[in-house]
């Protein structure tokens, strides 16, 4: 489409070397830009010029001892995308991929996600290029406090919250905190993800995989099916996958499989509630890896490889972007799958995506399906400023109610003229209409 091609043309020029950006700034922008065709309101305006450059972007060193005395350098990040709605928010990844285009991809998703959960809630993503993998938990400490040192500077409870994401988890989470309450002398709720003792919300640990779960049954009751007795694969094994594990184990599904960065384990038996004990201990405290899992149940390890080569009905991929390629959907179809959930931001390529829409799978992307995990830290931005904390059944019964809204948002703005309903287009466009109102609303800022 011309107006697609020319949008994107300038955003290529404009932000070189950015693949991941462009490729979630091309997705929003074929779902937006027809919408908007005939509602002079948002062009006249210029709103997915400006939702599409960040209103700031924050690049700092992060120096640190290892345990040996070895001075190491890192880059630290936050991307603060949008504030129309509300404090920017959203995750800090740790990984050695981290990079510019990373983060704005994941801030840019995050806007819209944000605004499908209805909550105040403004975009962000920040992290790190620095890899956790093998440090000890001095290292990991030195590292989060020299982290927080900078960023303190930049975030507030009423401006920018930032929570877990890819190498972020409780621990880290817990040294951030410790070093921001510390050098500001605060105790608010600047950080979401907390540990409960300190006004972290009961739900927050299990909200995206949960959420997931939740969004794929109203996917199925559209359809009349049920989860009970579907065989799912799942790739990952970090927060994500083992509460969506956790959500369809006793929702009566059977999950096969588990991944990590080095391969997946096939466990034909379906991973019940004590493997899943297991796996928990293994990935959040042993920080071991997923091949131990087929070592001690004595099950398949496929090394170097994703899961999508399985037979399954559903697909949750939980890992990291583009992790599910245009020949793995392909695979999943032939093998009888007729539902893809996104666990993970964009973890599904365009071409993957396209083969998905155009064989009629039910498809539908993270910034709906994944958004329990913010939808529930909003929930604990709420607790903190009340100062009290909520029961697990109301928190857990808000989810249900956040991820529903969600879906019925989706359908309301997905149906394509020839009566298919593309959960993409429904996404893009309930979050973005939020968004673009309020930037119209607050003038020319
Ligand atoms: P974790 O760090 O807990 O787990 C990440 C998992 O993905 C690990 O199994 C990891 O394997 C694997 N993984 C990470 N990077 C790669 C890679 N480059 N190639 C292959 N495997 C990889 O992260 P989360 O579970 O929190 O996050 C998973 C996904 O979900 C991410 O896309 C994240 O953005 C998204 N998400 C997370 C939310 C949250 O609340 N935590 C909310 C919404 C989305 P290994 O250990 O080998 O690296
Ligand atoms: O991608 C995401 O939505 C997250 N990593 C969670 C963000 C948050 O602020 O809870």
């Amino acid at each position: 489409m011309k107006s697609v091609n020319s949008f994107m043309s300038r955003i290529i020029k404009r932000n070189p070397g950015e693949p991941e950006f462009h490729q979630a700034v091309q997705e929003v922008a074929e779902s937006v830009l027809p919408y908007i065709e005939d509602k002079p309101v948002y062009v006249k305006t210029k709103i997915l010029e400006r939702m599409t450059e960040p209103e700031r972007v924050i690049i700092f060193r992060v120096p640190w001892m290892t345990d040996s005395g070895e001075v190491e350098v890192n880059r630290g990040f936050r991307v603060q995308m949008s504030s129309a709605i509300g404090p920017y928010k959203g995750g800090l990844r740790f990984h050695p991929s981290v990079n510019l285009s990373t983060l704005k991809f994941l801030a840019f998703e995050q806007t819209f996600k944000n605004s499908l959960t209805q909550l105040p809630l403004g975009g962000g993503k920040g992290g790190s290029d620095f890899d956790p993998k093998g440090k000890s938990d001095r290292e990991i400490m030195n590292f989060c406090q020299s982290f927080m040192t900078e960023l303190f500077r930049h975030i507030h409870s009423d401006n920018d919250v930032p929570a877990g994401d890819i190498g972020v988890g409780a621990r880290e989470i817990g040294f951030m905190f410790g070093q921001y309450k510390r050098l500001k002398n605060e105790f608010t709720g600047v950080l979401t993800g907390k540990g409960h003792s300190y006004g972290g919300s009961l739900i927050r640990p299990e909200a995206t995989g949960y959420g997931l779960v939740y969004f794929v049954l109203h996917m199925l009751k559209l359809h009349q099916r049920s989860i009970d007795g579907k065989i799912v694969a799942i790739s990952g094994s970090g927060n994500v996958a083992q509460y969506a594990l956790e959500k369809c184990i006793e929702l009566g599904a059977k999950v096969v499989t588990l991944s990590d960065s080095s391969g997946y384990i096939y466990d034909q038996n379906g991973i019940d509630a004590d493997k899943l004990a297991y796996v928990m201990r293994l990935k959040n405290e042993e920080r071991g890896r997923i091949k131990a899992y087929a070592e001690r149940f004595g099950c398949a390890f496929v090394a170097g490889k994703t899961p999508w080569e399985v037979n399954c009905d559903i697909a949750l991929p939980c890992a990291t972007q583009n992790e599910l390629l245009e020949e793995d959907a392909k695979m999943l179809i032939k093998n009888g799958c007729f539902c893809v959930a996104e666990g993970a931001n964009m973890p599904c390529t365009p071409e993957a995506i396209e083969i998905f829409e155009n064989n009629d799978i039910l498809y539908a992307p993270g910034k709906a399906t994944n958004a329990g995990g913010v939808a529930v830290s909003g929930l604990e931005m709420s607790q903190n400023a009340l100062r009290l904390s909520w029961s697990r059944a109301e928190v857990d019964q808000k989810l249900q109610e956040i991820m529903e809204n969600i879906h019925r948002t989706c359908i309301q703005y997905g149906y394509q003229p020839d009566g298919r309903l593309s959960y993409v287009q429904g996404a893009n466009i309930g979050g973005f209409i939020r968004v673009a109102d309020a930037m119209i609303a607050q003038g020319l800022v």
